[in-house]
C-alpha cells in the first residue's frame, strides 16, 4: 500500500457536518487511489453498537468499540475517519490511547450551538427541546470542546467540499505521496 494508516477523529455537535465531511474525504481519497473507511457513529449505532443509548457510559463504551475497530482497520493499512460526537474530552484522549497516539489527528468540526440547532436536519434538536430526547448533547448533555486538536475546520462558513479538500491536503504528502 503506498500509504501510511491514520485515524481522523472527527468531534463535533450533532448537524455539525461531520458524517459529511467523512464521506467526502473518503470519495477524495478513494479518486487517488488510497484505501479509507469512514466509521459513523450513528451508523454504527444501528448495528455494532446497537445495545448502546447516550448515558456517560454508553457513549464511552460507543467509542471504545469505534476507536478499538479504528485501530484494527489501521493494522490492515486503511486511513480511517471517524464521525461520533464524542463530547468528552477524556473519551477522545482513550481513543487516542487506543488507536496510538502517533496515528491519531483529532478535527474539531466547528459550528455552533446555535447554527446546528437551525439546520436540525431530523428534528432531534426541537424532539430535545420539547423533553421528548434526554441527554441531548448541547441542550442537555455537555460538549467539551476540544483544547488542542490536529486541526480544526470550519464547517459553519466553509462549505463541505472545502472543508474535505483542506483535510485531504493536510494528509497528502505526510501519510502518502
Ligand atoms: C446526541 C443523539 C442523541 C442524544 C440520538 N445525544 O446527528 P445525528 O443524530 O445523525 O447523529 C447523532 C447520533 C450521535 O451518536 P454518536 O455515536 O456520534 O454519539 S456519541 O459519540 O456521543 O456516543 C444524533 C443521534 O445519534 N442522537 N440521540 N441524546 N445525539
Amino acid at each position: 500500500l503506498k500509504q501510511r494508516p491514520v485515524t481522523l477523529w472527527l468531534t463535533g455537535l450533532s448537524a455539525s457536518g461531520k458524517s459529511s465531511i467523512a464521506y467526502a474525504l473518503e470519495k477524495l481519497l478513494l479518486e487517488k487511489g488510497k484505501c479509507s473507511f469512514v466509521l459513523d457513529g450513528d451508523n454504527l449505532r444501528h448495528h455494532l453498537n446497537s445495545d448502546l443509548g447516550f448515558t456517560a457510559a454508553d457513549r464511552k463504551e460507543n467509542i471504545r468499540r469505534t476507536a478499538e475497530v479504528a485501530h484494527l482497520m489501521n493494522e490492515a493499512g486503511l486511513i480511517v475517519i471517524t464521525a461520533l460526537i464524542s463530547p468528552l474530552c477524556s473519551d477522545r484522549q482513550m481513543a487516542r490511547e487506543i488507536i496510538g497516539a502517533q496515528r491519531f489527528l483529532e478535527v474539531y468540526v466547528n459550528a455552533s450551538a446555535a447554527v446546528c440547532e437551525s439546520r436540525d436536519p431530523k428534528g432531534l434538536y426541537v424532539k430535545a427541546r420539547r423533553g421528548e430526547i434526554s441527554e441531548f448533547t448541547g441542550i442537555s448533555a455537555p460538549y467539551e470542546v476540544p483544547d488542542n486538536p490536529e486541526f480544526e475546520v470550519d464547517s459553519e462558513s466553509d462549505p463541505v467540499g472545502l472543508v474535505a479538500e483542506k483535510l485531504y491536503q493536510h494528509l497528502a504528502g505526510q501519510y502518502f505521496p
